[in-house]
């Protein structure tokens, strides 16, 4: 936009006509973009206004402090107009975009459900805080196992029924996946000097497959040793026990059993909550449920744990937890517990 200063006069006619321009393309303005190439035409690098202040120090000396004066005038009233719009046009801009993403309060939100701990993992915990409550510690052992600690050093003889090939998953190299969890139990003796009590919950495995079997299944064994450890003892405990997790009202009952590692060895039963001790389908009619299995530690064992047998003695016992959660919650296939079906999972 070429200029040439003559007077006063005609410098202000120019910027009225200018001003003129000015206000007609600002009426056709109707976005930040449109109002960016106004501002580039009236203030930027080749408008009058810069090309004219560019040239000030050629001015003759008179005609300076005129031009700079309405010129700078010239420019301020342009810079408020463009300002007075570009905030118009930003409110509009922001009221567009309110209305916009406008937010439907009616809408049904989205849901995240919370998982949830598997029932038996919650079972375990609960059994866990009983017996911590009774002063017994928590010990956690391999899986994978050997033949020495899942069956020889619990006493379980070479010809042992539990050791044939039916029952137990052989990994190869000697290794077997454990078939209850005693194995933590010799390890823990083998570390730990008495007083102990202990008990070791975890996963258990063997071959055995229907509404009352898993392959894999969940055990806690207990442990108690030190000296004078009595039936009475284990009978306490197990008592305890049992009412804590079944109800204070639940009568308890030992019956003669064996096993390889404990003598004498006991079986035991809760009374039936289902029909109170009347018998119905549930306790088969005999009105009890077998519990557990438990017993005095077998002199034996400790002679590879290195307990000297006359000085101490002990009680231990097993405990299936799918069979207590069963019960505790009238569920009759156990296989449920592992099919993760969401509709079972959810209701705990
Ligand atoms: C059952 C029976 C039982 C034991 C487990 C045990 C462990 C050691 C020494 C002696 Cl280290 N005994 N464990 C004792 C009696 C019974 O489990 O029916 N379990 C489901």
């Amino acid at each position: 936009m070429e200029y040439k200063i003559g007077n006063e006069k005609k410098l202000k006619d120019h910027m009225e006509n200018l001003l003129k321009a000015f206000s007609s393309d600002m009426e056709k303005v109707g976005n930040i973009a449109e109002l960016e190439n106004v501002r580039i035409i009236y203030l930027g690098k080749k408008s009058f206004v810069s090309t004219i202040l560019r040239s000030m120090g050629s001015l003759p000396r008179t005609m300076k402090p005129v031009v700079g004066k309405n010129v700078n005038l010239f420019r301020i009233e342009i810079e408020k107009n463009i300002n007075l719009k570009e905030k118009e046009l930003k409110s509009i801009e922001y009221e567009q975009k309110l209305k916009k993403e406008v937010i439907d309060l009616s809408l049904p939100g989205r849901c995240n459900t919370a998982g949830s701990k598997n029932i038996l993992t919650q079972v375990v915990e609960e059994i866990e805080d009983i017996f911590i409550g009774m002063g017994f510690e928590v010990a956690e052992g391999p899986e994978v196992e050997t033949d020495y600690y899942n069956f020889e050093a619990l006493n379980t003889p070479e010809d042992h029924p539990a050791r044939s090939l039916h029952d137990t998953f052989f990994v190869g190299g000697g290794m077997l996946l454990r078939t209850q969890t005693s194995p933590v139990q010799i390890r823990y003796m083998e570390k730990n000097r008495p007083p102990i009590a202990i008990i070791s919950p975890g996963r258990t495995y063997r071959k055995d497959y229907d509404v009352s079997h898993t392959p894999m299944f969940t055990q806690i064994e207990g442990l108690v040793v030190d000296r004078e450890i009595n039936f009475g003892n284990l009978k306490w405990t197990l008592e305890v026990f049992l009412r804590e997790i079944f109800g204070n009202d639940r009568k308890v009952r030992f019956r003669p059993h064996f096993f390889p590692f404990t003598e004498p060895s006991a079986e035991v039963d809760v009374s039936c909550n289902i029909c109170n001790g009347a018998g119905c389908r549930v306790c088969k009619g005999s009105g009890w449920l077998e519990i557990l299995g438990a017993g005095m530690v077998d002199p034996n064992l400790y002679s590879f744990v290195g307990y000297d047998p006359g000085e101490y003695s002990g009680f231990a016992f097993g405990v299936g937890i799918e069979r207590i959660c069963m019960l505790k919650y009238g569920i009759d296939d156990l296989r449920i517990f592992f099919e993760n079906d969401l509709r079972f999972l959810k209701q705990f």
